[in-house]
């Protein structure tokens, strides 16, 4: 297929409510929307660079640079048959993993609606529905996040995730496993913790929990091997792992036990699909981060969590949970089940609504 047009969006969308991590309080999500045109088709991807490098070192400005100077000038007006034959035009690029992924989901899109399946099938997924989870930022008071959490078991979902910090972490753990005792309940730290802090993990143990999400330095791996030995909840790793090489290491080193997939840090779903088939080789349980993403990432998101290894609940949440209004029709929502259906129609399967897209956009460029 001919890549006749590409289209970057700098889009951001107000949160319906204030997300607190040990990285600081977000309000609103920045994010660059690529849209692929070719032969009449349009592809949609999503880029999680954000705003500020606070979770990852790119930024959509950065993203931006890297997308216009390089990425997309080794693809344009070419003519491609499969989603390698781009990435090898652009394998010479190293790093700015969310700026290859945001182009590469566009490419898988326009691809599979030009051969008319699903992403879901397009990338090999094995399910229709996928089970889904809530991550919940850091609240005030144990009270309030017992409310917050009834209300989202409310809606159906059966997994809860939240976020914790130094001082904002075992009585939020403790108060919801006296509450809940049943809960399916993780914690992610988002690398905001030392060894030195070892005998609270020990302490964390007791609490029946799913899993611990980067608890240590972000792009650390070796200090997370000392850790996993110390403690039984498996520790999983987001931040740290860019590719398979990363993921390889972490399995050797014994450094975590289930890996948390996003395709906008290790580079699209080409590279989570290697990282996928290898934890599986290795029985070790993946399931599916999420970026705050509007409709368009959520769609990837969601058909490559139809993958059979994706075998925990996923930070893929209903569009409401994030945004009053999404940019796609129908908006993702939650079944009572705690599941999400996978869109069975051509490509992402949602339509992108181009005014609301509009609405939410602050710059656009056309290639
Ligand atoms: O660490 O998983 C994370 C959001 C932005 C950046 C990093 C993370 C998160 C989340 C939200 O936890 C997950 C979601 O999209 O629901
Ligand atoms: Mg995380």
């Amino acid at each position: 297929m001919k890549i006749d047009r590409i289209e970057l969006l700098h889009i951001k969308i107000e949160l319906v409510s204030p997300f607190t991590t040990s990285m600081g309080t977000e309000y609103e999500e920045e994010h660059i929307i690529v849209r692929v045109d070719s032969e009449g088709l349009t592809g949609w991807g999503e880029c999680v660079a954000e705003g500020n490098p606070f979770y990852s070192y790119e930024t959509v400005q950065t993203a931006w640079h890297i997308l216009q100077d390089f990425l997309i000038p080794s693809i344009l007006g070419k003519s491609i048959s499969n989603v390698d034959e781009a990435i090898k035009s652009y394998s010479k690029f190293r790093g700015h993993m969310m700026a290859k992924a945001g182009l590469e989901a566009a490419l898988w899109d326009v691809l599979a609606k030009s051969k008319n399946i699903s992403l879901s099938k397009m990338l090999g997924g094995t399910r229709d529905k996928i089970d889904v989870g809530v991550s919940i930022g850091i609240q005030r008071s144990e009270q309030e996040l017992i409310k917050k959490v009834s209300g989202y078991l409310n809606e159906g979902y059966r997994r809860i995730k939240i976020k914790i910090s130094p001082g904002n972490d075992i009585q939020f753990v403790k108060a919801l496993r006296k509450e809940f005792p049943e809960l399916l309940l993780q914690v992610d730290a988002n690398s905001s913790y030392e060894l030195k802090h070892i005998s609270l993990f020990k302490e964390m143990d007791n609490y029946n929990l799913l899993l611990i999400e980067q608890p240590l330095g972000y792009e650390d791996i070796y200090d997370h091997s000392k850790l996993q030995k110390e403690i039984k909840t498996p520790i999983c790793l987001d931040e740290s792992i860019h590719s398979l090489d990363d993921t390889r290491a972490a399995i050797g080193l014994d450094s975590c036990r289930v890996i948390n997939i996003k395709p906008g840090r290790v580079g699209g779903f080409t590279e989570s699909k290697l990282i996928h088939n290898y934890c599986a080789s290795k029985n070790i349980p993946v399931w599916h981060g999420g970026m705050l993403e509007s409709g368009i990432g959520r769609a990837g998101n969601v058909a490559l969590a139809s993958l059979p290894n994706f075998t925990l609940p996923g930070d893929i949440s209903a569009s409401k949970r994030y945004y009053k209004e999404d940019i796609v029709e129908p908006e993702f929502i939650v079944n009572k089940d705690g599941t999400m259906d996978v869109p069975t129609k051509p490509g992402i399967g949602v339509e992108v609504n181009i005014n609301r897209l509009e609405k939410v956009t602050l710059r656009k460029k056309v290639f």
